[in-house]
């Protein structure tokens, strides 16, 4: 049977994440990260546990078939692959930073500057993009202590709240992209593996719609559900039943989280009583 490959990263700020996302599509396996590969019991699916900076190469070459990074790692590696879906965690920022007493006018200052990175082609490719000339340095890990030991100008890394850049006596001056952790795979893949992919990705998205909404149940008189009816949503429109007591309803909605607490104020104004909320596991539309 044709089983699909999926790469992610053995242990790191990603790794949580990628694997809660498979366990939400309720795709079960053994969570054993000191392996390399962890085979699923009730999906065709295989996880391959890897450095986060390998995945987008084998996955080019073939040896997994989908695989989760970060945009950044993505996009640094410069593998021929294609990118899937963005997961909408590990949000950060590439950024440039320079000493804090410093001033900055904009990128063209980092003209024949000393500039420390892990990320050297997305940085050459921005100072190309900006005609400005630098002197990029490819440094693996501390990139933020260069500047403070002598050894750059400024630096580029991952920004996500800041801290690290302001311990280390830096400023955030430009950000070179922003970036999450994305889904990807192979350019070309054969129907079966795509077929098992489609379905992977019918189930990432029922289940990121369902943490965008709450169901919401809640009492109302009648005089006030035609004005209840026309606040909230609903998937095609609000269920209403009768409640025991005469005149009263029982109205259920599906509601955004973004809109939430708008439309739970202009509901209680309008007459509703008793307001259940509750999480959605999958919405399948
Ligand atoms: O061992 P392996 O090579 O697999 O992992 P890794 O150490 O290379 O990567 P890891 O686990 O640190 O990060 C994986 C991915 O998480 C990155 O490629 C980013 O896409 C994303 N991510 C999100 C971050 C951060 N937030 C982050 N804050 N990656 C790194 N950082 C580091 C950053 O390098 C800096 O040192 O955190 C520091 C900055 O954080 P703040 O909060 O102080 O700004
Ligand atoms: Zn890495």
């Amino acid at each position: 049977m044709t089983t699909l490959r999926l790469a992610i990263q053995k242990s790191g700020r990603l790794s949580e994440k990628s694997l809660s996302i498979i366990k939400e599509c309720g795709i079960s396996f053994r969570n054993s990260s000191k392996k390399l590969v962890a085979k699923c019991d009730n999906f065709p699916l295989e996880i391959l546990y890897l450095r986060d900076d390998d995945i987008p190469g084998y996955v080019a070459d073939g040896v997994a078939d989908i695989g989760i990074v970060g945009e950044n790692v993505l996009l640094e590696k410069e593998k021929q692959v294609a990118l899937v879906k963005k997961l909408g965690f590990s949000k950060c920022r590439l950024s440039l930073a320079i000493p804090r007493g410093q001033n900055y006018n904009g990128v063209s200052d980092m003209q024949g500057k000393y500039i420390a990175t892990s990320y050297p082609n997305i940085l050459k490719a921005y100072f190309k993009d900006n005609n400005v000339t630098a002197d990029v340095h490819e440094i693996s890990g501390s990139v933020e202590i260069a500047p403070g030991i002598g050894l750059a100008d400024a630096i580029c890394d991952i920004v996500s709240t800041g801290s690290t850049l302001i311990g280390n006596g830096l400023k955030e001056v430009d950000v070179v992209m922003r970036s999450e952790a994305v889904l990807f795979s192979t350019e070309q893949l054969i129907a079966e593996k795509q077929a098992i992919l489609d379905q992977l990705i019918f189930r990432i998205e029922s289940v990121n719609k369902a943490r965008k909404n709450k169901y919401i149940v809640l009492n109302a008189p009648i005089n006030s559900v035609t004005q209840i009816l026309d606040i909230l949503p609903g998937m095609k429109s609000p269920t209403v039943t009768p409640l025991a007591e005469d005149d009263w309803f029982s109205v259920s909605s599906v509601i955004a989280e973004d809109d939430f607490w708008d439309i739970i104020e202009q509901i209680k104004a309008a007459g509703a009583e008793g307001i259940l909320v509750m999480p959605i596991e999958k919405m399948i539309l």
